[in-house]
């Protein structure tokens, strides 16, 4: 049952993914280099088995990543990249059921993992890179855009807006526009204002206490919150200890009109999400969370 009683969802390259609830997606990071986990899931089978115990704990779709885009990180060759998320996308879409979504900027990786399955293309780079929005609207998938001041390398040296609500949502509506006109579907396109890329702790506080102004898009949000610095700002906290943080700041976001929270740990995070979402049921009835 939903709160309308009708389900809707979007194609994910064959693959359904429910978007009438507050969509959750577990990251998986392919990196060697993680900020967040320390590139534990490097090895394929400890992916493959990361990926599986996320579907089990309630994930919605599988974000797969094989560069790491930490304040400070360089870039990676793409070739090097694709060695890293090809074979992850290959086991896993004959594997779980869920959609899988990439987080690239690369249209060559781009092309290679929705060939291989993948439903979603993640671009932190809002498929700015050459080759990438022409890429993204021929595979034809659902593409998430996300805002960055600076590079991975240069964003958090000293990030600066006269309005940070307004940059990052004439940056979004700028880069909405160009997927629009190259005949991608509103309903297809995932904003995202980039927590923590190029963004301090008043940035992303006003962001989030602000989120509901980018829903006016017309597209759902994603947001990404989960294990970053930010809380460790606010609490002082190591990366290993931020999941009970993590969990409130999705569950504020889906509150501010997040439609996707992208996220670590799954099962806080889906039990935080479903209990508000069947609590504040408009019919006034509660649902069995199963
Ligand atoms: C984000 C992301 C985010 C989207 C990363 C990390 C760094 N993709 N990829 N939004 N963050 N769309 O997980 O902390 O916030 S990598």
């Amino acid at each position: 049952m939903t709160r309308t009683g009708v389900e809707r969802s979007i194609d994910c390259n064959g693959r359904p993914l429910q978007v009438d609830r507050t969509v959750i997606m577990g990251v998986l990071n392919v990196t060697p280099d993680s900020f967040s986990d320390g590139g534990l899931y490097h090895q394929l089978p400890d992916a493959i088995d990361r990926a599986q115990e996320m579907v089990a704990a309630g994930a919605d779709i599988i974000d797969i990543g094989g560069v790491s885009t930490r304040p400070g990180a360089a870039p990676l060759a793409e070739g090097e990249e694709l060695s890293r998320v090809l074979p992850a996308v290959e086991a896993l879409a004959g594997k779980i059921s869920v959609p899988l979504s990439i987080d690239t900027s690369s249209p060559v990786v781009m092309r290679a993992t929705v060939e291989a399955g993948a439903g979603l293309i993640n671009d932190v780079c809002a498929l700015q890179r050459p080759g990438a929005l022409e890429t993204a609207s021929e595979l034809g998938v659902p593409v998430s855009l996300m805002h960055m001041q600076g590079t991975p390398e240069t964003m958090q040296r000293a990030p600066y807006y006269p309005d940070v609500v307004e940059a990052v949502y004439h940056f979004l509506k700028q880069r909405q526009t160009a997927c629009i006109d190259a005949d991608m579907e509103v309903e297809k396109i995932f904003l995202d204002p980039g927590f923590g890329f190029g963004k301090n702790l008043e940035h992303n506080r006003t962001l989030l206490s602000e989120l509901r102004v980018f829903t006016r898009l017309g597209s759902k949000l994603l947001v990404g919150l989960s294990r970053k610095t930010m809380i460790d700002d606010l609490l002082g906290r190591p990366v290993h200890r931020r999941s009970s943080a993590s969990a409130a700041l999705a569950l504020i976001a889906a509150q501010n009109g997040a439609g996707v929270v992208r996220v670590h740990d799954v099962g806080m995070t889906h039990d935080a999400i479903r209990v508000w979402e069947a609590v504040s049921r408009s019919d006034g009835t509660t649902s069995q969370l199963g």
